[in-house]
């Protein structure tokens, strides 16, 4: 008989689903959501429907592997963990006495979410002197455009969406990346609420919607400002909610809005102007408006300043005063747990230098003093999903170079690597998780044995501090030990029973400390449209890096229902729903080109040329090609990733990534 234990999905997605998993002699048997977890309510994603494939797949690494080719190819012989370990640490000291510990770069994101494994790294590399990896991968422009204009305002309520008569997913293809959020929105759709979708491309997202609006990548700054010409000069504002709540609304209508007229931002973001009148007259006179805020339109030149612009909206109509009206990022749980103790900042000697995780290949070809000698990878695959995949390629195949790479599966980082390790998957270890996309949070014990030899983050690291000779208690606790230290605090966002409860494994609701819709945590305790610390006082247009590249087509590479980054790979099931590589693109540009679709097309711009199979479809706006997923190399014909044609250059807030402004030209190949 199968016992069903509870977990919960470490996947980097907004919900953190609660998992029921059945385990019968070791085995994990199946996986379901859980019926009583409050957002998941029984309802799993494609990816996560058959997770035993990823825990018990054939291409689990089980052993620690030593490089006995040339770099890259992949070949390996199997070795113990304490020879592994040992390796690892006499390289280390090695290379510390010659160059210092900085030339010791650490590079993980996000495998796994668990507050626990994810960060358990974190006091290794400090307490060694690493240069610090700075984590700005994903979407920290949309923290920072929030930032400028709410300061620190708790979100609003994600169930608040059930009660809008009018939901924009902007910029978010909830269908694909926020299964539950899409399905509160169509129960609100199904009591009369519209659903509006804002993106590049008709994704399932816009499929599922009443109407879409699809714009010129990176261009929703202008759609916005647009929207804001008319709901001023039509007098739709709430004139008292701006009185007692907004700052700089008269200097925005001064300086800002005048130059922003319909005609004029239609030209930017490629909708008719008539079409700006309208969406700008329905969102003012919706009774509750709610607009999620997806990461899509951050990952530009100017995604901070477009989530700052789009933020002002609700201000000027007064929509965060009605039940279901507002806009949501994303939540943020930050006061729950008490993250230092995992992390100890406190064992950094002396301030050691930040390397941003976007600008891998810089560091590993060009960055001195001191030069990058060895890297340590963990729960991430840079060589796949980290921009201008070349560059990053090249300092890989440096011979000085020396890599560790701790995985579960052998990923494109992992051929490179000098030593891989095997990681444990997350039914395989403990953790504490909490998440993006809802107040939830829970903590799951291990329910299988680790498969083959393989180890948890944490568990590494302990290894790897009694390699260094570290006596050094802290890295003598157990995962367990440090759940239990972030559980054990007093905070307002959760009282002793819910704390009880998570001890117990359960989901618990965590309570943000402030009233998201009426405590503007900002300097002046109002929203700050006008905000003088920022270089640029008030919201404007900022242009994209791609316009300035030269190349006509606008490359998007949007996320696949059956893949999260370069994770699930390894199930054939899911790779086969993906088909293959695609570029997808619109006849009126495929025409000129005599491209259709089958063609193997060559993708190219200034860092690098990628093959694709061409999809000729009306899916893709005129202008804009776009691809799907984020492929590992053995799955593709030329054997580098859309990634090859993605820059190193950064947003104007947060120093994000700019994965999706990106400008290229397309030929037969
Ligand atoms: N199935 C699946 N789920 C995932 C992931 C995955 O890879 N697969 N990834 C996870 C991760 S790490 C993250 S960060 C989240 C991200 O989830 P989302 O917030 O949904 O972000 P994206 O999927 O990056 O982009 C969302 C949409 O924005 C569109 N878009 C791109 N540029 C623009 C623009 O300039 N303006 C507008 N309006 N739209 C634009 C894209 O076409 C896409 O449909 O999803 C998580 N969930
Ligand atoms: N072109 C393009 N590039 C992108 C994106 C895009 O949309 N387009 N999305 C970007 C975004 S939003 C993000 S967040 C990043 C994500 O980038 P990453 O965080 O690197 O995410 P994954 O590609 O899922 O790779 C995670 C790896 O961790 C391994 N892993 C899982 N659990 C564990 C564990 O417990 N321990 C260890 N040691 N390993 C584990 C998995 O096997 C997997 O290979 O990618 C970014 N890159
Ligand atoms: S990936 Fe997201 S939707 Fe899918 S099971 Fe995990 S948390 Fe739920
Ligand atoms: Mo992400």
């Amino acid at each position: 008989m199968p016992t069903t234990y509870r977990s919960v999905c470490p996947f980097d997605c907004p919900d953190a689903c609660g998992l029921l998993v059945e385990v019968a002699d070791g085995r994990v048997l199946k996986v379901s959501g859980d019926p009583d977890h409050p957002v998941t309510r029984g309802l799993l994603c494609p990816k996560m429907q058959n997770y035993e494939r990823t825990v018990h797949s054939p291409r689990r690494l089980t052993t620690p592997l030593l490089r006995s080719g040339t770099k890259g190819v992949g070949e390996f012989t199997p070795i113990s963990w304490p020879e592994a370990i040992e390796r690892i640490c006499a390289n280390w000291k090695k290379i510390i006495a010659e160059y210092g510990a900085e030339s010791i770069l650490p590079y993980s994101y996000a495998g796994t979410m668990g507050l626990v494994q994810r960060n358990s790294g974190h006091p290794f590399f400090h307490k060694l002197g690493a240069s610090r990896l700075e984590r700005t991968i994903c979407s920290p422009a949309k923290d920072a455009g929030w930032k400028a204009l709410m300061g620190d305002t708790a979100a609003m309520e994600p169930a608040e969406i059930m009660r809008s008569d009018l939901i924009i997913l902007w910029g978010i293809n909830a269908a694909a990346t926020s299964i539950h959020c899409m399905r509160d929105a169509q129960d609100a759709r199904r009591k009369g609420a519209r659903l509006w979708a804002i993106d590049t491309y008709r994704t399932p997202t816009c499929a599922a919607s009443d109407e879409s609006f699809l714009i010129r990548p990176g261009s929703d700054g202008a759609l916005a400002l647009g929207m804001m010409h008319v709901i001023v000069r039509e007098n739709l504002i709430a004139d008292e909610f701006i009185r007692s709540n907004v700052l700089g609304f008269d200097e925005l209508c001064r300086k800002v809005l005048p130059e922003c007229t319909p005609d004029r931002m239609a030209a930017i973001c490629g909708l008719p102007s008539d079409t700006i009148e309208r969406m700008a007259r329905e969102y003012a006179r919706a009774g509750a408006p709610f607009i999620r805020l997806g990461s899509g339109l951050t990952r530009y030149a100017n995604g901070a300043m477009a989530v700052r612009t789009i933020s002002c909206l609700p201000a000027l109509t007064g929509a965060w005063q009605a039940s279901g009206g507002g806009i949501l990022p994303g939540t943020s749980t930050g006061g729950a747990f008490p993250l230092h103790k995992v992390t100890r900042e406190d064992f950094i000697g002396q301030p050691t230098r930040m390397v941003s995780m976007n600008q891998l290949g810089a560091a590993l070809t060009e960055l001195d003093a001191p030069r990058v000698m060895s890297l340590y990878v963990y729960h991430s695959n840079p060589a796949t999903i980290a921009p201008d995949q070349n560059a990053i390629i090249r300092g890989l195949l440096r011979d000085d170079l020396f890599t560790v790479v701790h995985e579960r599966f052998m990923t494109d980082s992992a051929r490179y690597a000098d030593i891989v390790l095997p990681a444990t998957s997350s039914l395989e270890h403990p953790d504490l998780y909490r998440c993006y996309g809802s107040y939830q949070a829970q903590r799951c014990d291990a329910v299988v044995r680790p498969v083959g030899a393989s180890k948890s983050n944490w568990e590494v690291f302990t290894l790897l501090a009694a390699g260094m000779g570290w006596d050094e208690p802290f890295f003598r606790q157990s995962a367990d030990d440090l759940i239990e230290q972030l559980i054990n605090y007093e905070t307002p966002w959760r009282n002793n029973a819910v704390t009880e409860r998570l001890r117990q494994g359960e989901p618990v609701t965590l309570t943000p400390a402030s009233d998201p819709k009426r405590d503007w945590l900002t300097p002046s305790g109002k929203i700050e449209i006008l905000n003088e610390r920022e270089n640029e006082p008030l919201p404007r247009l900022l242009p994209t890096h791609a316009e300035g590249d030269g190349f006509p087509l606008r490359l998007q590479s949007a996320v696949t229902p059956y893949a999260l980054n370069s994770s699930f790979y390894e199930q054939d099931q899911l790779c086969d729903k993906q088909v293959c590589m695609e570029l997808l693109m619109n006849h009126a540009d495929a025409g000129p080109r005599s491209l259709s679709s089958g063609d193997a097309v060559t993708v190219f711009n200034q860092l690098g040329q990628v093959e694709f199979t061409l999809l000729v479809t009306e899916k893709v706006p005129a202008g804009t090609v776009v691809t799907e997923g984020v492929w590992w190399s053995e799955f593709i014909a030329g054997r580098r990733g859309v990634n090859a044609l993605t820059s190193q250059r950064l947003t104007d807030g947060g120093r994000g990534s700019t994965l999706y402004d990106v400008a290229v030209e397309v030929r037969k190949s």
